[in-house]
This record gives C-alpha cells, structure tokens and sequence, in this order.
C-alpha cells in the first residue's frame, strides 16, 4: 500500500483556550468546586493538571469537620454525597492562593459558602481585600446543611443577597447554582442575575435531596440526614445541559460555566454547544484524579480535529435545534 502523504505544515491542532472572569484560560476544563481542592496538596496536584483553571472547596470563616461518615459513596451513573462543607476556613485558601498566584498564571478561584447571610456578608468581606485573588465562586446551592436551604431557590433572597454582596466586594463575583426544573423558574433566576454584573453563572450544583438504597441491607448508602444526599455524576447529565442551555439563551451576554455528567470528551463538547465557556468536572474527577484533564482534553480535541473546529468558539452555543 502506498503511504499516505500528511501534510503537516497545513494542519494546525484545536486548541481548548477560552475565558473565565474576563481572564484568558489555556484550557476550559476545571475541577467543580468540592472535589480534589479541600487540601493545599489536592489544590497544587489541580495547578499542575491540565486544567485551565482551578476552584477550590466551598469554605466558611471557620474549619468544619463537615457530616459523618460515610458521606459520598459512587453509585451505578454517578454518585451521592452529603459532604456537610467539610472545609479549612478562608484563611487556609486565601494564603494558598496568595503563595501561589505569583508562581502560576493558572487563576485559582475561591468558593464561598456561608451558613448564613451574615457568615456570606463576612466571606465576601475578607475575600475582596485579599490581594491575589482573581475572582469568587458564590455557592448559592449547597443541599447537604441540615436545616439550611439553598439560597438559589429562594428567589427574593437571592436578589437580595447579591444587592450586598456587589455592594461590599470589589472582587468579580461569579455564581454557582442549584438546578432549575421549571421554565418559570429559569426566567425568575434570569432576571435577577440580569440586574447584577456576574462574572460567570456556573450550572449545576448536585441534585439535591436525592436517595440511593442497598436493596441486600435494606440501608440507605450515605449516614447524613437519614440518607438523602446531592446527586453527581452521569445521571444528572441531561438537567445540567437543560440548564446551560436554558441560561445561555435568557442571559446571552453571560460567561456560563456548565457543570453536571461530564465523564468524556463528548460530554464536554455538548456543554459548550449549549453555550458554557468553561466546563467544569466533579464526579469523574473523583474517579479518575487529574488524570482525567488528559484524557477528556484529548476527547474533546480529537472530536474538534474531526469535525474541523480550530477553537471553542467556532462551536460554542451553535447547537441546532430541530
Ligand atoms: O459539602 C457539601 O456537602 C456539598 C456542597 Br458545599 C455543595 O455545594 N454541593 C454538594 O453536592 N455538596
């Protein structure tokens, strides 16, 4: 057989670059908030992976030793987790990102969730006078807070948290969100997070409150709140596209990130059809560990080179409806 002649001067590989927070990214994969990032060492092994960027765990002012044991369990497309915001207090991540934001251009974003608004007032605070950070995740939708419910789904007090919020913080302010089910209820979210200047809306967080059994020990899977916990993963693949999708179309003008299923190049490939910037990756990363940057970096590129796209952006929110 003769070979074939490639002609590689022509051919110039995709490239993943995109931006978050106005800032340039090498890569749109991140980790989600909550996986690979409560620890200083988990949070170096992200820098070094390849991500574009990189978030850290939700924190509160103060360490939380978070729910009992056993609190995430991986489940048959994905996984439940009543985590309970375990985490080291803002000092820890702020002097993590301090010491490393000279030696890396990586952006490592900072997740705050207080318990309540006056500990989200206190949060924002201390993060806008903190030097080195680039920008502020706000978790609006954390399910797993016995007794607490998620902001995200109280409209009236998602307005007017974000009102102080953007009153106090000189910090770019981006937003993670519950996911939504009903249209009333996308176009409610929309038109608050309209009247505010978001860095990024991030879609979603776990779906909450959900259940999984051991059907041989007729047990709940996880100890926390009698078992009920966030679910991640593949299952929630279609609701975290419903959402990406639904944001991009009412809030055009936004930086979206999308979140939910991610497992493979492809599934990377249709968040950005919906229209995400960034896609961020939980579950699988929970998995696999940072390996999972390569892997899913050449799915997505492999899929780019096939179908001929140099960028994100020559296929970002294009998907065709029919
Ligand atoms: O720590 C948790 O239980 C947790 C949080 Br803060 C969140 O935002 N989402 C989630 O699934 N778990």
């Amino acid at each position: 057989m003769a070979d074939v002649q490639i002609n590689k001067e022509a051919f110039v590989s995709p490239v993943l670059n995109s931006s978050l927070a106005k800032i340039s990214l090498e890569s749109c994969l991140m980790n989600a908030s909550g996986v690979h990032c409560t620890q200083e060492s988990e949070l170096q092994d992200l820098i070094e992976a390849k991500t574009g960027a990189v978030v850290s765990k939700s924190c509160t002012l103060e360490y939380r030793a978070g729910n009992p044991e056993p609190r995430y369990v991986t489940i048959p497309y994905g996984s439940i987790n009543s985590m309970g915001l375990p985490n080291n207090g803002i000092r820890y991540y702020l002097d993590f990102i301090d010491g490393n934001q000279k030696n890396t251009a990586k952006p490592i974003i900072l997740s705050i969730a207080g318990l309540t608004r006056k500990e989200n007032i206190e949060l924002l605070k201390t993060a806008s006078s903190a030097q080195s950070l680039h920008a502020i995740e706000f978790n609006l939708s954390c399910p797993n807070i016995p007794g607490k419910p998620q902001t995200g789904y109280d409209f009236e007090e998602s307005k007017s948290i974000l009102e102080e919020a953007f009153s106090i913080c000189s910090k770019p302010i981006g937003v993670k969100l519950p996911p939504y089910f009903d249209m009333a209820h996308f176009e409610a979210m929309a038109a608050i997070l309209d009247q505010f200047p978001l860095a990024y809306i991030c879609c979603v967080n776990s779906i909450g409150n959900g259940m999984w059994i051991d059907s041989a020990e007729e047990s709940t899977v996880i100890k926390p709140k009698s078992g009920f916990g966030g679910i991640g993963g593949l299952f929630i693949k279609p609701t975290a596209l419903a959402n990406v999708r639904m944001f991009h179309k009412l809030l055009p003008h936004f930086n979206l990130v999308g979140c939910g299923g991610v497992q493979n190049g492809e599934d990377a490939f249709q968040h950005i059809l919906c229209g995400a910037s960034v896609v961020q990756i939980g579950t699988t990363l929970w998995e696999e560990g940072t390996a999972c940057f390569d892997r899913i970096s050449q799915e997505l590129i492999d899929i780019m080179t096939k179908k001929g796209y140099s960028t994100i952006e020559d296929f970002r929110g294009k998907l065709r409806e029919i």
